[in-house]
């Protein structure tokens, strides 16, 4: 790194190339510190952005009958808030934290893939851009955050709004999958000796149940994007009810991912206050293992109640029960916590400083959040009140009360360590006041207007009694939020200057973060402490009272695995989710093809058959390759890699003619659903057989340069767990589509 000699510059004279170095060395940085800081940035500009829509609504929503906003701006807004405040605000913030204090307090020197890392965050940061150049087109997407169709079909927004909101969400849906696979093989390999996962802080923990989470969930809204795009861009009819499509079928994928990213954006908010709630209390987590087991529990259930999100589809009956039910049984495991931090608290050694206030307003405003949760799995109170302002309460009450106060308290906790200087807690009480009343003047009446029968969404009301008052509250409170905001910006501003000096460890904390300077070299340690409990900086500091003196957590058996392998797995993870859900459209639209014009009597089962040989063949011979790279024959590894790679173009020249074929019968995408489900799967996977192909050819050319030896083959193994993963998926398609196996 070049920080010091910048650092070092004379900048009377060189004020613009020094700032420009700077600026380079920012841009160019693969040190996850600053990647955590960048994500953080950006994320704090968008909630400005995200913030001041909110305003505008407010504004316009003040008094009724108001003029201030047209129908059209406001759709807009709400949909670039939702968007922005989900997309470009919760998830990035979380990450940045994630990247900045996951490698300290595991005593790792950085991520385990750093230009992994730098890679997600641009790719993020470009689609953040682009959602945004959608404002220049004169149309923004305008079809909600969770852009039900057909709404946000060709039919009814032709404009381009929602296509920029498709590629801006594919991209940093990709941005988000590769954090999360990089903070996941961060977690599982790079902890310091004696760490255990027994161990970890338990805002590692929660990191690792919400990455596993991004991993499975994101898929889930790629594939439904991908469909939309199709649908938008090449006239198919996933989701377009009148030629055979499924508009419920989007509401279905959305939710899949829908529901898990809750839990994406609160369980690290869970962690945040598990390590804030145990310093400011001077006592050890109450329970570790049990808080860590229900986050367990939260994320498998999580996956088996998104339709809660669609009672009012009309699923049927034994549909809404089982969602119910599930939905219901969320609340122990997430009760257990709330009693865990609350026991924690009890009889504590309480400093109530800016932080801990945060802290507790969290465990109140969740809890309240949490309890018109479970009102909302009662599927009649749901048929009452869904797309009114209970619901639009219910949600702030969980992301603003719960992640956005988790947020600040971690703020206050954490901004000595990444700037070596303490925030004002003057400044510091003077933003919590301002937040906790103006947040409930907000959001508390909406429980209210929502009762009364007030739809979310709407643009404007008339004056029917109460209505009036209760939004003029909650626009008055939007702006104690707004003032609030900018003291913290102000404390942030004026304590990087002239803040108290933090120290290494000023809150007498437990975590390995603490155990560095502020802010951390580019190292991160010169030492790392020895590691024998939960609490390792505790048992430095105070010898006599060290907890694995009256504690015993499991030791570390110290087997770490194989980095390249550990994120191939991640990958393929998630890759199958994508698959599955692509696959599950087919059988679903390709089991009642009566009325279908082409049916899969059109494929040439027999020759395709044959084309499949050669692509399973191919993991043979690079299972066989492996073996011949094991024992150092170089020669004969190149012979049966050349040997995968051709087998592999010669099955992508079966499918080219497959699809000849079809084209020249007149039989493409937008023929009807079943060339639309046959096309999108076949596509997809003929593009990662391609990458794989790709990949394979590097790998070929390292060989033939003698530069892949034994030693290195981590990543050639990764490369074949990628390659067999691509086997194993066309055998799927082939049983489905061509031998029709679930029809
Ligand atoms: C900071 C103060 C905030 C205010 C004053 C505010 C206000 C609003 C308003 C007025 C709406 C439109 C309601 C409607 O017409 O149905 C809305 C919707 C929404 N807000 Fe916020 N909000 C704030 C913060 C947040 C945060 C921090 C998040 C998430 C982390 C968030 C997520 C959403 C979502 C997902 C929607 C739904 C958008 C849709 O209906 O498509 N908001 N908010
Ligand atoms: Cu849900």
């Amino acid at each position: 790194m070049t920080t010091g000699s910048v650092e070092q510059a004379d900048y009377t004279s060189l004020e613009s190339p020094a700032n420009y170095t700077r600026l380079l060395d920012w841009v160019s940085t693969l040190d996850h510190k600053k990647i955590g800081i960048m994500y953080i940035m950006t994320a704090v500009f968008y909630l400005g952005i995200g913030g001041f829509e909110a305003l505008l609504m407010r504004i316009q929503l003040a008094l009724p009958n108001n003029t201030f906003l047209g129908p059209k701006m406001f759709n807009q807004l709400f949909t670039m808030h939702g968007t922005t405040m989900v997309f470009l605000v919760g998830m990035p913030v979380l990450t940045g934290f994630a990247n900045y204090f996951v490698p300290l307090m595991i005593g790792a020197r950085d991520v385990a893939f750093p230009r992994l890392n730098s890679f997600g965050f641009w790719i993020f940061f470009f689609g953040a851009a682009l959602l945004h150049f959608s404002f220049l087109t004169g149309s923004a997407p305008n079809a909600g955050w969770f852009n039900y169709v057909p709404l946000s079909t060709k039919a009814y927004s032709s404009l381009q709004g929602v296509d920029y909101w498709i590629i801006g969400l594919l991209l940093m849906g990709i941005g988000s999958v590769s954090g999360a696979i990089n903070i996941f093989a961060t977690i599982i390999s790079l902890r310091a000796p004696g760490m255990s996962l027994q161990r970890v802080p338990l805002f590692v923990w929660m990191m690792l149940m919400q990455v596993i989470l991004i991993i499975l969930a994101l898929p889930a809204l790629n594939s439904a994007l991908a469909m939309l795009l199709i649908d938008r861009w090449l006239g198919s009819a996933f989701f377009d009810p009148s030629r055979g499509g499924s508009a419920v079928l989007w509401q279905h994928y959305f939710w899949i991912f829908g529901h898990p990213e809750v839990y994406i954006l609160i369980l690290p908010g869970f962690g945040m206050i598990s390590e804030v709630i145990p310093v400011f209390s001077r006592k050890p987590i109450y329970g570790y293992t049990f808080v860590a087991a229900s986050s367990v529990a939260i994320v498998l259930l999580g996956y088996g109640v998104w339709a809660h999100h669609m009672f009012a589809v009309g699923l049927g009956m034994y549909a809404d029960i089982f969602f119910a039910v599930g939905s219901l049984l969320i609340a122990i495991p997430t009760g257990i916590k709330v009693f865990n931090w609350t026991a924690t608290l009890w009889g504590g050694e309480i400093n109530f400083n800016t932080s801990l206030h945060f802290a507790v307003a969290f465990l109140l405003q969740f809890v309240i959040g949490g309890l018109t949760g479970i009102m909302f799995a009662a599927v009649p109170i749901d048929w009452q009140l869904t797309d009114t302002y209970f619901v639009v309460a219910h949600f702030h009450y969980v992301l603003i009360g719960g992640l956005v106060f988790a947020l600040f308290s971690a703020t206050y906790y954490w901004f000595p360590k990444m700037t070596g200087r303490m925030l004002n807690e003057r400044l510091g009480l003077t933003q919590f006041w301002l937040w906790v009343i103006g947040f409930n003047m907000t959001f508390m009446v909406q429980h209210f207007l929502g009762m009364m029968g007030m739809p979310r969404r709407v643009y404007t009301y008339a004056d029917n009694p109460g209505w009036a008052l209760l939004n003029g509250v909650a626009s008055l409170g939007a702006v104690f939020m707004a003032v609030g905001t900018l003291v913290l910006l102000w404390n942030i501003a004026v304590s990087l200057k002239r803040g108290k000096i933090a120290g290494d460890n000023p809150w007498d904390a437990f975590t390995l973060e603490w155990a560095t300077t502020s802010p951390p070299p580019t190292e991160n340690f010169e030492t790392v402490p020895e590691i024998k409990s939960r609490r390792p900086v505790w048992d430095l500091n105070h010898p006599e009272s060290a907890d694995w003196k009256v504690e015993t957590t499991p030791e570390d058996k110290g087997r770490r695995g194989n980095l390249p392998k550990i994120a191939a797995w991640a990958f393929i993870a998630s890759e199958a989710v994508f698959f599955l859900l692509l696959l599950v459209a087919y059988v679903v639209f390709n089991t009642r093809s009566a009325e279908e014009e082409v049916t899969s009597a059109v494929l040439n089962v027999k020759r395709t058959g044959i084309f499949s040989l050669f692509l399973i063949s191919s993991s043979v011979t690079f299972w066989i390759a492996e073996r011949f790279l094991k024992r150092g024959m170089q020669k004969a590894f190149n012979i049966s890699l050349g040997l995968t790679i051709l087998l592999g173009i010669i099955f992508l020249c079966g499918q080219a003619w497959e699809y000849t074929g079809l084209l020249m019968d007149n039989i493409t995408i937008n023929t009807d659903l079943f060339s639309a489900t046959f096309f999108t799967v076949t596509g997809f996977h003929g593009i990662h057989v391609t990458a794989g192909v790709i990949a394979l050819i590097v790998m070929l050319i390292l060989g033939l340069k003698g530069s892949l030896t034994a030693r290195k083959s981590n990543v050639f193994a990764a490369v074949g767990v990628y390659w067999h993963f691509v086997d194993v998926v066309w055998i799927a398609v082939f049983g489905i589509i061509y031998l029709g196996l679930l029809q």
